[in-house]
């Protein structure tokens, strides 16, 4: 059963409340020896760690061309099928969000703008546990590519022996990476971020990671870019009567069986609708394999909301800033203009977040707790980096000099005065 909030309780419980601190400082650290360690002394480091702390030991890092290809006969060729139609609706949605260059201002004597490169190498971190996804492999590495990337590397922990897990080598395929390390944790994080004898540096580093991984990353931040630091999944429903309580059960119980931390948020008009779902959720969960880990999600993280009206519900979704936010209403559509802070919006009553978090274009990789009130999902943007320019003629410096010498000057930076003042000429 999910509790029951009327939606000041909500606020209270929820909204109000001082974010605890994620990671504990042991992991910290732990994360601070390992990097320090494989900064100074590279591969026997990595050697070291990697024997300590992944479930394997590989003898090549390096995942070879004969592996990868050997991969593509350890899957399913219906779930290649399927990953292939995935990417290519990732790709054409990605593929939309690519600038060009831009000239902003352009007569004879100024000429400015901004050059959009990407930026050239980039680490996809992808977990090697439970949550081996292969969807993420497609989200993390196709705006990558799209973006311009030279080289996309991929790292992940093997598993039993040599091998990562064939799917990962396959979605890494479709995606177009380049290469693949098998190494995970800390470790990895800190082999790309200060390169090895076997590992290259990159310049960001992104995909998610457990506690260790996102303290490591935190850790060479500045050195390298990272990506967000990704909490708990979550998602809000907003639903009236219209809505179907089997399909707003089955959306809370998909985003509860990731972690039992995850959050899942109902807010209705509609008290039959809440207490229909509540119905439902018992009874999907029941037959649920990760039930364990869902319950404990919907049983201690999550709320069926009653409120007012449909106003009430985006403004208390508005300032949840869900992960996920979801439209169970007639003509969703509609209601595009009232959103204000969300990480990616599901419409309708046919458009489940399973439909956004595999296959259908938009990134699954979106702010969480909270933080879409200022930042947005990963995207072809992340990748690349807006160099701006400017071209001045002699006349135009004339033109501008007296106000640039003017502010120099209140700055008591005569230094900069001069270099404007050393080219004016002489009458
Ligand atoms: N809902 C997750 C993404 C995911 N779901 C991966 C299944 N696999 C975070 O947006
Ligand atoms: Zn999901």
């Amino acid at each position: 059963m999910i509790p029951i909030y009327q939606s000041k309780n909500f606020q209270e419980n929820f909204l109000n409340i001082k974010k605890e601190n994620q990671v504990d400082e042991k992991v910290y650290q732990v994360a601070k020896e390992v990097i320090a360690d494989i900064r100074v002394n590279g591969d026997v480091a990595l050697e070291k760690y990697v024997a300590k702390f992944d479930r394997s030991v590989p003898k090549n890092w390096e995942v070879t061309t004969e592996e990868r290809e050997s991969a593509w006969n350890q899957v399913d060729p219906n779930t290649i099928d399927a990953l292939k139609r995935a990417g290519a609706n990732i790709k054409a949605f990605h593929k939309k969000q690519l600038q060009s260059s831009k000239f902003m201002q352009v007569d004879s004597d100024i000429v400015s703008g901004q050059l959009f490169r990407a930026i050239e190498r980039v680490g996809i971190y992808v977990p090697g546990g439970t949550a081996c996804y292969p969807s993420s492999v497609l989200m993390n590495a196709i705006p990558a590519v799209l973006a311009g990337v030279d080289e996309v590397i991929m790292v992940t922990p093997a598993r039993d022996g040599e091998e990562i897990a064939p799917i990962l080598s396959v979605a890494a395929d479709i995606a177009g990476v380049d290469r693949i390390f098998k190494i995970g944790g800390i470790q990895a994080i800190a082999a790309l971020t200060y390169g090895t004898e076997s590992v290259p540096t990159v310049d960001k580093i992104v995909g998610p990671g457990n506690a260790y991984v996102a303290a490591a990353k935190s850790l060479v931040f500045g050195d390298v870019g990272i990506d967000m630091i990704a909490g708990p999944s979550e998602v809000a429903i907003i639903a009236d009567d219209t809505a179907n309580p089997v399909y707003v059960a089955a959306d809370l119980i998909a985003q509860s069986e990731h972690d039992k931390n995850a959050r899942s948020f109902l807010f209705s008009t509609s008290k039959s609708l809440i207490e229909a779902t509540n119905k439902e959720v018992e009874k999907q969960c029941a037959v649920l394999p990760r039930q364990e880990i869902a319950g404990a999600s919907l049983q201690e993280k999550s709320a069926l909301v009653y409120v007012s009206d449909i106003e009430e519900a985006f403004r208390l979704a508005n300032k949840l800033a869900p992960e996920h936010l979801e439209i169970q209403l007639d003509n969703p559509l509609d209601y595009l203009g009232k959103i204000k802070n969300a990480g990616s919006v599901f419409l309708g009553h046919y458009t489940p977040e399973s439909l956004g978090d595999y296959y259908a274009g938009p990134n699954h990789v979106l702010p969480t707790s909270g933080t879409a009130r200022f930042s947005s999902g990963l995207s072809v943007d992340d990748f690349i980096k807006k160099t701006t320019f400017l071209y001045y003629s002699e006349n135009a410096l004339q033109q501008a000099s007296d106000d640039v010498m003017t502010i120099a000057k209140e700055e008591f930076l005569d230094g900069h005065a001069r270099a404007v003042e050393k080219r004016l000429k002489k009458n």
